[in-house]
């Protein structure tokens, strides 16, 4: 490893708390502690400039799903960015790696999804597909069908738009309320609204919210209902498996577009290619982000399903939208790339038939403590929710305060996992072996009894 030069590593620390605002942060805190540097990773391990070997449970954030230090996604990098590092998709242009890529992905996401639009974030995409979603009501005749129905806990990105799809409170507060034209219902939240029904029941008992609040609104209203098919950073939500024939149906029933948010699930996590095919979604739009590059360069895409997409092609002219960097030739290379690799290591089938169901298996044996209230997770995505009393459950009050402090003692021990309210996620990359799966568990173990005696119960 590289020699350390403390002094170099104070001056970081110095300069970022000076100069750099970081996203979701509190900067009066964190300049109080210090920012952490990452400096290096390989596999699963993430080095800090203390030179602290940390495994990293949540794949960067949900996203590095080949694991780091994949050379052969920097040496693509660096032969296109030799031949042809920019050119743009606009005006009747393409690069083969933007077709190659949008060919790739038509043919690995379910039948009826032909045609990509890419950007760069996920916000950007959940954007797009808001933009498309208006334009083709318009083009059918139903301008007023302006409206898209998200969930409680939803996360589908930052900007405006996709933080008004989001269902997080502290974001719309800050942002002087969600904007016109979203709303929200219950998620298929079991541990908390479950009550006495089944998850079976429940399942259909949360889907019925939707077409609860379409007659409400009108179903000449209703655009389009937004899902991931595991809500991850609002605290991994697993749907009973009756959610979502249930969700099809009621879109079905109402002629409302049903949009896959895939930026988590995609790409292997849940054990298949992707979500929808773990949870039967049929979607007519997907959102694809993070794991379809693994992080190495940002990329986004849009999956557009046969029905938007004659709409769009065959009746609607130009469509004034799209980004300098849509379709970038370096990040659709290494995508492509990082395509095979999850095709070639077969780590999607690993996920599904080998570490997918050790690591719930031992997550699982994590049940017996008494601060779990439940754990849940499919493949590689898990939450740990944390209660004061099984029984009922009883829940911390305030909320979110547990949660952290459990959090921080994962950080300390070298584990990351990723606190949402009293729970903990985690999400690791696609290669994570046996050993560390152990690892992360029995640090997990040891931190909620740290947290146990922090809180006296
Ligand atoms: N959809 C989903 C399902 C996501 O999880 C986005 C869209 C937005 O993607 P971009 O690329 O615009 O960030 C996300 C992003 C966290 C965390 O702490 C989660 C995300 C991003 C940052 C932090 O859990 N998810």
């Amino acid at each position: 490893m590289r020699k350390l030069n403390v002094l170099d590593d104070n001056a970081v620390k110095s300069a970022d708390a000076a100069h750099h605002l970081h996203p979701f942060t509190d900067h009066k805190a964190l300049a109080a502690e210090g920012s952490r540097v990452i400096v290096r990773a390989e596999g699963c391990t993430l080095w800090d400039s203390q030179g602290n070997a940390i495994l990293d449970g949540m794949a960067g954030l949900w996203c590095v799903n080949v694991g780091y230090g994949r050379t052969e996604l920097a040496d693509v990098a660096m032969r296109q960015m030799r031949e042809l590092p920019y050119y743009n998709t606009f005006f009747k242009t393409t690069t083969r790696p933007a077709t190659e890529l949008a060919a790739r992905l038509a043919e690995l996401t379910p039948a009826g999804l032909e045609h990509v639009f890419f950007a760069n974030s996920g916000s950007e995409a959940n954007d797009t597909i808001v933009r498309m979603v208006r334009r083709y009501w318009q083009l059918k005749g139903q301008p007023d069908r302006n409206v898209i129905i998200s969930r409680e806990f939803a996360y589908h990105g930052s900007t405006m738009v996709s933080a008004s799809l989001s269902g997080m409170t502290a974001m719309h507060s800050q942002m002087g309320g969600a904007l016109p034209g979203f709303e929200h219902i219950r998620p298929p939240y079991y541990l908390r609204d479950g009550g006495n029904m089944t998850p079976a029941e429940f399942g259909i008992a949360a889907a019925q919210a939707l077409e609860e609040r379409i007659l409400e609104l009108g179903p000449d209203r209703v655009g389009a209902f937004i899902a991931e098919p595991i809500q991850g950073a609002g605290g991994v939500l697993v749907p009973p498996a009756s959610y979502f024939p249930e969700i099809q149906r009621i879109c079905r029933e109402h002629g409302v577009l049903l949009i896959a948010d895939e930026v988590i699930c995609g790409f292997g996590r849940t054990g298949n290619w992707f979500g929808s095919e773990t949870f039967g979604i049929e979607p007519d739009l997907m959102t694809l982000a993070k794991g379809l590059s693994s992080g190495y360069l940002p990329i986004s895409a849009v999956m557009v399903g046969d029905r938007v997409a004659r709409t769009l092609i065959d009746e609607g002219g130009e469509f004034f939208h799209g980004f300098t960097y849509s379709g970038h030739p370096v990040a659709c290379a290494v995508a492509l790339e990082n395509l095979r690799i999850i095709q070639d290591e077969g780590l999607v089938e690993r996920v599904r038939d080998d570490i997918g169901p050790y690591f719930q298996a031992k997550l699982h044996e994590l049940s017996d403590h008494p601060l779990v209230g439940e754990v849940r997770g499919v493949g590689l995505i898990a939450g740990i929710e944390l209660v004061r009393d099984k029984k009922g459950p009883v829940f911390f009050e305030p909320e979110g305060k547990v949660g952290t402090i459990c959090r921080d003692h994962c950080i300390r021990n070298n584990v990351i996992m990723r606190a949402v309210r009293d729970g903990i996620v985690v999400a690791p990359p696609l290669v994570i072996t046996h050993a560390e799966v152990d690892h992360l568990v029995a640090t997990a173990r040891r931190c909620f009894d740290l947290t146990q005696a922090d809180i006296g119960l």
